[in-house]
């Protein structure tokens, strides 16, 4: 007997996109017409919602435009991922910058079980430095690229991409807890974290038409890539990051305690009180520091193991 051909939803967030939510769903069933297309609408405060209801009748392909109240693209990916049944899951912006036609292409690896995530990857080409005028933007992701790829040993090259594929283990297993942008970000890193299988297609990028609008503000894009690094860090690599916090405390204590030493040494009574307080204080912070890091990287540890029995048991229900 033949396998049933797999159901495949196409997932598109869409906030204020009335411009181009429109010519992009036509161009994903153009690319392949058996997809279901959903349309996951957030308090868009223009058209976006009837154009996307009208499309689909129109281009009568199944799927549905789903309004969710919480704002947020995670929330709304949230929202399509609890909602949709399917096998296979495209996830793309609905501002016609990603290449839909290309689409066959993404989901390729995923259908021969080669892969768990497949990302359009916008940087190889050198589209996007082309495209995107944000150029701090790009400094920055890169810094975040940097870091991920060496903690975990990988050689990504796009990271953030918008455009991907995944496998309904993958969905099954996710944890969604991103309510905003970051999601690509943190779905990169736990693919990385538990060792599921990611693969990259160079694909065409587009900037925004004229008249579009991004979603995504450069201006707070500094403190933003700052706080990823710290969060990246602190929930992937916690014994790292409270142990290099702990390695700086002990470095000011005994900055601290250079004249309490100093005053021993010499004069066999110490004059510096308060800095020898405040010494011996700095080094209980520090010692404080590697334990919080210790327990934090034994419960990282537990977590995985929970994964791993999850994926074991989702991956069996299944079959
Ligand atoms: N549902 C929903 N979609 C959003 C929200 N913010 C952004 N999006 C959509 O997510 C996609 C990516 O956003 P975009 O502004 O293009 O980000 P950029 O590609 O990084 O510039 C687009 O399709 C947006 O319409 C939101 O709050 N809710
Ligand atoms: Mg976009």
């Amino acid at each position: 007997m033949e396998s049933p051909l797999p159901v495949i939803a196409l997932i598109l967030p869409a906030y204020n996109e009335a411009l181009t939510i429109a010519a992009t769903m036509e161009a994903f069933h153009r690319a392949l017409p058996g997809m279901r297309i959903i349309v996951v609408d957030n308090n868009s405060t223009d058209a976006t919602q009837r154009i996307a209801s009208e499309t689909l009748q129109r281009l009568g392909a199944a799927g549905a435009v789903l309004s969710e109240l919480r704002q947020g693209k995670g929330n709304a990916v949230r929202r399509a991922f609890l909602e949709v049944e399917a096998d296979i899951y495209v996830m793309s912006d609905a501002d016609l910058t990603y290449p839909a036609a290309r689409v066959r292409d993404l989901i390729q690896p995923v259908l021969e079980n080669r892969a768990d995530m497949v990302v359009g990857d916008r940087l190889s080409g050198g589209h996007y430095r082309q495209e995107n005028k944000r150029h701090f933007h790009g400094l920055g992701n890169a810094l975040v690229k940097w870091l991920v790829n060496t903690l975990f040993h990988a050689r990504l090259a796009d990271i953030m991409s918008g455009y991907r594929v995944f496998s309904r283990r993958f969905v099954l297993t996710y944890p969604l807890l991103i309510e905003g942008f970051q999601i690509e970000t943190d779905i990169t890193l736990h693919a990385l974290d538990k060792r599921l299988r990611i693969a990259e297609v160079p694909i065409e990028y587009k900037d925004r038409p004229a008249g579009s609008q991004s979603k995504l503000n450069t201006l707070g894009d500094g403190a933003r890539v700052l706080f990823a690094i710290v969060q990246i860090l602190r929930f992937y690599r916690p014994l790292f990051f409270f142990g290099c916090l702990g390695a700086l405390f002990c470095l000011a204590g005994l900055t601290a305690s250079l004249p309490v030493f100093d005053d021993w040494f010499r004069y066999r009574y110490i004059h510096h009180v308060p800095l020898a307080v405040l010494a011996a204080s700095l080094e209980i912070v520090a010692i404080l520091c590697l334990g919080i890091g210790l327990i934090l990287d034994s419960i990282a540890h537990q977590e995985k193991m929970h994964f791993e029995k999850d994926l074991l048991a989702a991956t069996r229900t299944l079959r």
